[in-house]
């Protein structure tokens, strides 16, 4: 049985060995230690060409998430999702000591996803109390001066995820932090390169933010 069900999967995904699956633990047992999608951040103020924030090559990750996010519903893994959730004054902004044109206002069209997104599953929203940081696991409380978490990880928990696939937007901020996290916090991860973009402030932002997740530990490929 779990021959058949391996089987299937590596048809779906080539670059995985026998030896990463047996590293998830299908193999040895049988049964899956349950992958999870992580879909950040996929909202027009980055992925709309007419967003605040438009990261260059969004139009072509929509497409590619949306993909994932069918081969998640066939192979039975949860999807979760973040939104970037700030409010109109947060030191995040460069209008308020930041670096960032205002961008996804909680309950702006700016902040909604993107509308040719395919969204099956919660979305975890961050930052709607002035937090900063860009991770979908943690948030920096700017009044204490700590990190906090988002309920991202005990959702995962909950479904017992052990991998994590983490795609959207963008890969030199919200994606590097939450991959990095999610790697910090115990799980494996992989980053599909063809399912994010980078915003890139400078020209190599991406290149060294491949280069820290694979350094951490991360499956770029
Ligand atoms: C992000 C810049 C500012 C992101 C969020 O989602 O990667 N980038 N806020
Ligand atoms: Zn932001």
């Amino acid at each position: 049985m779990a021959a058949t069900r391996t089987g299937r999967l590596h048809r779906f995904q080539g670059a995985w060995s026998a030896e990463e699956w047996y590293a998830t633990g299908w193999i040895m047992s049988g049964t899956s230690v349950g992958t999870a999608l992580v879909v950040v951040d996929v909202q027009n103020d980055f992925a709309d060409p007419k967003g605040s924030l438009f990261v260059r090559g969004a139009g072509k990750v929509v497409k590619v998430v949306n993909g994932l996010v069918e081969r998640a519903r066939s192979e039975g893994w949860p999807v979760f999702y973040t939104q970037d959730w700030h409010p109109e004054t947060t030191p995040h902004f460069a209008k308020d000591g930041g670096i960032w044109p205002v961008h996804c206002v909680g309950g702006s069209r700016g902040a909604d996803f993107h509308p040719d997104l395919m969204v099956e599953g919660v979305s975890v929203k961050k930052g709607g109390a002035g937090e900063d940081g860009y991770s979908g696991f943690t948030m920096r409380d700017l009044v204490e001066g700590k990190d906090r978490p988002t309920e991202l990880h005990s959702l995962l928990q909950e479904r017992n995820i052990a991998r994590v696939v983490v795609v959207g937007l963008a890969l030199d901020y919200c994606v590097k932090d939450t991959a990095l996290d999610a790697v910090r916090l115990g799980y494996q991860v992989e980053v599909p390169l063809d399912a994010t973009a980078a915003v890139n402030l400078s020209p190599d932002d991406g290149d060294k933010s491949i280069a820290a997740l694979r350094a951490a530990g991360v499956s770029v490929s």
